[in-house]
């Protein structure tokens, strides 16, 4: 069966849905060029060279559309196929009527998601690694995603995760002769020389690596940062000023902002998830018991209360506090300020509404980190830069990540605890047990990098990609 679809000549629209100057057609597999004949009436340009032509129904002989045409000949392609990219005028009709042919030809049919891309992968053009980068650069939104996705997508991580394991082939090479030659002392100890010190670098290679993980899978899937504080201390002007639209409702009424409501940002390169949530009239109390909300929250149609509401409100701010990676704690000169609470998570505490106390702000600013107006504007961007500063700092974010994914951290979590296990073995003189070690490090390298073990994740993977990718 999957022999049967490696033979297909797929195609698909490369570029969006709707009308655009241009539109990309790509074709890919063995009857690419016999397509790309049939669809100009000429022989083939030559490869990856840019010419005009115009493309014609071959049935009827009917003009469609001029076109940019390019041919990319197999192995060297993208997909490791022979290939073909038509670039045509990107209306509707000639992207439809274009799609038309193609579909009517024999032994073509539209790629599904992701499929360019999966025979590349399966061609031995690019590894897992390489793949997930790609999916994650042609999704990136904010600079930093994109430079992360990037350096994934041309190797960078193979290239670093295929030299630690040679480096560890080589080390197992030696070890291997260690024990072979266990009788003959001065061979034994020269095979083993030196060997302790590589095992530390790479030890400290990958811990390195795994420190950047975390700070990699946020970059990919984004930062949640709460704005949190008393009622009316203007956290969903604020929501709505670093927005720059009106999402919230704001108003001079206590206890406005009821839900919880986010918006998505992109802040210094960051994507940010910045969450409004109900104004605080106490710190909820931790022991205040849930139960009675998920009665009254839950499946039931009761109707609920000023009161009930407003609890709930404070309840849901609650939970999403603590799922905050960052909070900014917001109060205001003319609110009743409740004192910052202690949070587990890390704060920045901002106090709003300088336009009110211009005349005395320096008073303010020995007690808050930031001092801003949502109405004006004043202090935004300090803002932003210390909401920045704050992630970059505690996610390790001075480089982009090799590793942005759950399933690449576990991998390599795996190979860092078998080489560390490896050290201590080698330490303690047991060889064959550091070999084995080192033996099962190359493993999870290798799952990292998709050599081994991949079956069950592809399907997965390349259904992140959109159709024509
Ligand atoms: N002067 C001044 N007023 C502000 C500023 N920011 C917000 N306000 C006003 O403060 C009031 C409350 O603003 P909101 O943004 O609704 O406050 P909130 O913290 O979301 O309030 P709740 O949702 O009720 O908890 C409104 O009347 C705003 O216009 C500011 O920087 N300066
Ligand atoms: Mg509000």
């Amino acid at each position: 069966m999957q022999q049967d679809r490696e033979r297909d000549t797929i195609f698909a629209l490369s570029t969006g849905q709707g009308a655009a100057a241009i539109a990309v057609i790509r074709i890919s597999g063995p009857r690419a060029g016999d397509v790309l004949r049939s669809l100009t009436g000429r022989n083939l340009p030559e490869a990856r060279k840019a010419v005009v032509r115009s493309i014609r129904d071959p049935e009827t002989g009917e003009v469609v559309d001029e076109a940019l045409v390019l041919w990319f000949p197999g192995p060297g392609s993208f997909t490791g196929e022979d290939s073909a990219e038509i670039h045509v005028h990107g209306s509707p009709a000639v992207v439809r009527r274009v799609l038309g042919i193609l579909q009517g030809m024999p032994g073509l049919r539209l790629a599904e998601a992701g499929e360019f891309t999966r025979r590349a992968f399966e061609n031995g053009r690019l590894s897992l690694h390489e793949v997930e980068g790609l999916a994650d650069l042609v999704k990136a939104e904010t600079e930093l995603q994109r430079r992360q996705a990037l350096l994934a997508a041309r190797g960078k991580g193979r290239e670093t995760f295929e030299g630690w394991r040679e480096d560890l082939i080589h080390i197992l090479s030696r070890l291997e002769a260690a024990i072979d030659f266990c009788e003959e002392e001065d061979i034994a100890e020269q095979a083993l020389e030196g060997i302790d010190a590589k095992l530390e670098t790479l030890y400290a290679a990958l811990k390195k690596a795994l420190a950047e993980a975390e700070g990699g899978q946020r970059v990919r899937e984004g930062f949640t940062v709460v704005i949190a504080g008393p009622r009316n201390a203007g956290k969903s002007s604020l929501l709505n000023a670093l927005a720059r639209r009106d999402v919230a409702i704001v108003s001079r009424l206590a206890g406005t902002t009821r839900d919880v409501i986010e918006v998505q940002l992109d802040i210094g390169g960051l994507p940010v998830t910045l969450v409004d949530t109900a104004g605080l009239s106490a710190w909820p109390d931790r022991d205040d018991d849930g139960d009675r909300n998920a009665e009254n929250e839950g499946g039931t149609d009761e109707p609920l209360s000023h009161e009930d509401i407003e609890r709930i409100g404070q309840e849901r701010a609650r939970e999403v506090l603590e799922r905050a990676d960052l909070v900014l704690w917001l109060s205001a000169p003319d609110v009743e300020g409740i004192d910052v609470p202690h949070m587990d998570s890390e704060t920045i505490r901002v106090l709003n509404k300088a336009d009110l106390i211009d005349s005395d702000a320096e008073r303010y600013r020995q007690d808050w980190d930031v001092v801003i107006s949502a109405k004006t504007g004043t202090g935004l961007r300090a803002l932003e830069e210390r909401i920045g500063a704050c992630l970059r700092d505690r996610f390790v974010l001075e480089a982009p990540s090799l590793i942005t994914r759950a399933r690449q951290k576990q991998a390599l979590e795996e190979a860092l605890a078998r080489l560390d296990q490896a050290r201590e073995d080698l330490k303690a003189g047991l060889l064959e047990l550091a070999a084995e070690n080192v033996r099962l490090t190359v493993r999870a390298l290798e799952r990292l990098i998709g050599r081994i073990d991949v079956e069950d994740l592809l399907d997965s993977i390349f259904s992140e990609f959109c159709i024509g990718k």
